[in-house]
């Protein structure tokens, strides 16, 4: 006899624990998603339909919880937290069938809470097809290397502003195992000034002109400016990386969707000007997913469905919310598209470790490990070759 906790995150797990004790294998399907806790958090739901959907789970042998009010019909509306298993969330979805989904918004909570659960467990839907690429993001951790062409950057600010030092740094970065190159030609550093356009195309477009044809992985362009994206896919990128989440210009979204490009869309508070300016949430988590969910369906709203999310490190963030986002950043997942995280050489590693940006290698190293290990898809750094080392090592550990 003895008794442990097995720590079981995903179905395949629960499917070995259960084999590992002889069980028949007949039931794996009923038994695996019973091995797994589940709380899933909805906002803003009729009172009506919080209370039909508290008597399910609590019939389901699970539980849900609501803002007291709701319990005297004392609100219009309150925000729902689910606690059960996979399996009793599973069946909440099957009993929601048997109601008039039309009424109380039930319909709307039913279809939110079964793509919650489709990808969640579904890594298939993280991987990327696009141009000639085939980027297999459910099967090992991305590296996506940058490169800075710009005087001011806040890390490598000056290094790569020579276009051949560039090129060679592009090919450096290439052999030291990047799966996507970052060109940037504007600073996003927190006081920075927007960088003119004609500025930012000759710094960036000769370089990509120059390599685009010769490397095999694809090119991102590092810009919030729409005239900028277009000359980079026109000069032979292929993914758009806008900071601002195709919001700081209004005809982003055209251009990345005629060239059918894949993009990522990151969240900031702010601009850089002023983002770090003592910026504040009254609920960090769901103001970022609420955000980046809005950014994606407009991205939906013009045909662009190669959509990678990034809760944006850094960009309007104190120390702590940098630091609750890396050790929450699993709950991106219910967006259902990639994660890419940005946590390169960052202030708040300097913060943390209280050392100068030319000293955060160590804890740049061990932020990487630990958003990949809590759901990163695509990590974006300067330093690639040990990235990419610690990426395989927390692959193999996940
Ligand atoms: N961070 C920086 C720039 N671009 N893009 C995404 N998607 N995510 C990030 O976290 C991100 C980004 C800032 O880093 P860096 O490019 O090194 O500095 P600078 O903006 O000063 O050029």
């Amino acid at each position: 006899m003895g008794g442990r906790i097995l720590e079981i995150a995903k179905l395949e797990d629960a499917v070995e624990a259960l084999r590992s004790i002889g069980a028949d294998e007949r039931c794996f399907s009923i038994l695996a998603p019973k091995c797994i806790g589940l709380t899933l958090k909805v906002e803003s739901v009729r009172t009506p339909a919080c209370n039909i959907l508290k008597q399910l789970m609590l019939s389901l042998g699970g539980d849900a919880a609501v803002a007291k009010e709701v319990l005297t019909s004392g609100c219009e509306r309150s925000d729902l937290i689910l606690i059960g298993t996979v399996a009793q969330i599973g069946e909440l979805v099957g009993k929601l069938e048997e109601y008039p989904t039309e009424e109380f918004g039930l319909k709307e909570v039913k279809r939110d809470i079964s793509e919650i659960l489709v990808r969640r467990f579904d890594p298939e839907a993280f991987n990327l097809s696009f141009n000639n690429f085939s980027l297999q993001l459910s099967e090992r951790t991305h590296l996506m290397g940058v490169v800075n062409c710009t005087p001011d950057s806040f890390s490598d600010g000056g290094l790569y502003l020579d276009k051949n030092r560039a090129i060679e740094r592009v090919f450096e970065l290439v052999e030291e195992g990047a799966d996507i190159i970052d060109i940037g030609g504007e600073s996003t550093r927190p006081g920075s000034d927007p960088t003119p356009e004609g500025e930012e195309i000759r710094r960036v477009i000769p370089v990509i002109e120059s390599v685009a044809s010769h490397i095999e992985v694809p090119v991102s362009i590092d810009t919030c400016k729409s005239t900028v994206a277009r000359e980079a896919l026109e000069a032979g990128a292929s993914f758009v990386n806008d900071v601002s989440g195709l919001s700081f210009d209004s005809r982003m979204s055209d251009v990345v969707a005629e060239h059918g490009a894949p993009v990522v869309i990151m969240h900031m508070k702010g601009k850089p000007k002023d983002m770090q300016r003592n910026p504040s949430y009254s609920d960090l988590m769901g103001e970022i997913i609420t955000y980046l969910r809005d950014r994606l369906l407009h991205c939906l709203s013009k045909g662009i469905e190669k959509v990678v999310v990034d809760p944006g490190i850094g960009f309007g963030k104190k120390l702590h919310h940098n630091l609750t986002i890396l050790k929450r950043l699993g709950e991106f997942r219910s967006l259902g598209r990639p994660i890419l995280v940005g946590v390169s050489r960052k202030s708040f590693i300097g913060q943390v470790l209280d050392l100068p940006v030319e000293e955060r290698f160590e804890g740049t190293l061990a932020s990487i490990a630990v958003a990949i290990m809590n759901g990163a898809h695509i990590i974006r750094v300067h330093d690639v070759r040990p990235a990419v080392r610690v990426a395989r090592m927390v692959d193999s550990l996940k």
